[in-house]
């Protein structure tokens, strides 16, 4: 009984000290988030940030991307709410996004260069 006990209050506590810290990453004013471009990928995971929050696009590649942020609607049709950043070589651009909701990140240059933003309150 004791130890059933025990295992109950550490899940508590466990949740609690998730909702804590998914707290302070809303309102602490969140860190930038990163996104390498490198050999005409984006490196990084699918990425999900905060309204207003800045992502840096970062040219590590020895030549020109032209990324194009869109929004995707309810019916999976895309329409750009960044038209297109030009980050010439070794160039880093921030950009943020004010609608929560699920976005493409696309450079318009490279086909298949594509990542998934979702945006949070
Ligand atoms: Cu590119």
């Amino acid at each position: 009984m004791f130890l059933k006990k025990t295992i109950s209050s550490m899940f508590v506590l466990g949740i609690l000290a998730l909702g804590f810290f998914n707290m302070s990453s809303a309102f602490g004013m969140a860190e930038p988030v990163d996104i390498i471009e490198k050999d005409a990928k984006y490196q990084s995971e699918d990425i999900t940030v905060h309204i207003g929050q800045t992502i840096r696009l970062i040219n590590k590649d020895p030549f020109l991307h032209q990324s194009q942020i869109r929004k995707v609607n309810e019916h999976g049709i895309e329409y750009p709410v960044v038209v297109g950043v030009i980050e010439p070589e070794g160039v880093t651009v921030e950009v943020s996004l004010e609608e929560v909701g699920p976005y493409k990140l696309r450079c318009r240059v490279h086909d298949g260069m594509v990542l998934n933003i979702q945006v949070v309150q």
